[in-house]
C-alpha cells in the first residue's frame, strides 16, 4: 500500500524530484521517531514522579515535586532538576511541567492551583514536550482537563496512579 503510494507519489512529481520526496520522507520518519522517543522519556519521567509524592502542605492530598522556575509551558514551569529525571525532549529541548496543588490546602509556590476535592482522574501533573515547532502552546490551566494545544506532547499524571 505505501509502496503503491510511493510509486503514485513519484509519477505525480517527476523524476527531478525523487531526491526531494525521499529527504521528506526521512524527515516525516525522523519526526515520528522522535515522537515516539519523546513520549517514552516523559512517561519514564512520570513514573519517576510518582515516586516522589507527599503531602506537603498536610491536607491529606498528595503533590508532585514542584516546578523548577523557567520558560516553558503557560502557567508551568520545568521538571526540576535534582531527582535524576530526563530533562529534555528529543528535539534537544527541555521540557514543560505542570505540577497542580489540590485538596482544601492550595498555596504552596511552585504549583498551579488546582480543586477542593481531586478524585483518581485528576490530573495531579503534566510532563510536555514542546513539539517540533519548539514552542509551547500549551497552558496548565487547560492541561488540568488534558486540553493540549497544537502539537505539543502531553503526558498526564493522575491521582490515580500514585503507587
Ligand atoms: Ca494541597
Ligand atoms: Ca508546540
Amino acid at each position: 500500500m505505501i509502496e503503491t503510494l510511493y510509486t503514485a507519489l513519484l509519477l505525480a512529481v517527476g523524476a527531478a524530484d525523487v531526491n526531494s520526496v525521499n529527504n521528506q520522507m526521512a524527515a516525516q520518519s525522523l519526526e515520528t521517531t522522535r515522537y515516539q522517543a519523546t513520549s517514552f522519556w516523559a512517561n519514564a519521567n512520570r513514573n519517576k514522579l510518582l515516586t516522589l509524592v507527599s503531602d506537603l502542605d498536610a491536607d491529606s492530598t498528595k503533590e508532585l515535586p514542584a516546578v523548577k522556575e523557567g520558560q516553558s509551558v503557560i502557567n508551568g514551569g520545568l521538571l526540576p532538576d535534582t531527582y535524576g529525571l530526563v530533562l529534555t525532549d528529543r528535539f534537544k529541548r527541555l521540557f514543560g511541567y505542570c505540577s497542580y496543588d489540590h485538596g482544601t490546602m492550595k498555596t504552596s509556590s511552585g504549583y498551579y492551583q488546582g480543586i477542593d476535592t481531586p478524585n483518581d482522574e485528576t490530573v495531579i501533573g503534566v510532563v510536555i514536550s514542546s513539539g517540533a515547532d519548539g514552542l509551547f502552546q500549551s497552558d496548565c490551566k487547560d492541561l488540568l482537563s488534558r486540553e493540549a494545544q497544537n502539537d505539543d506532547l502531553a503526558i498526564y499524571i493522575t491521582q490515580g496512579q500514585i503507587p
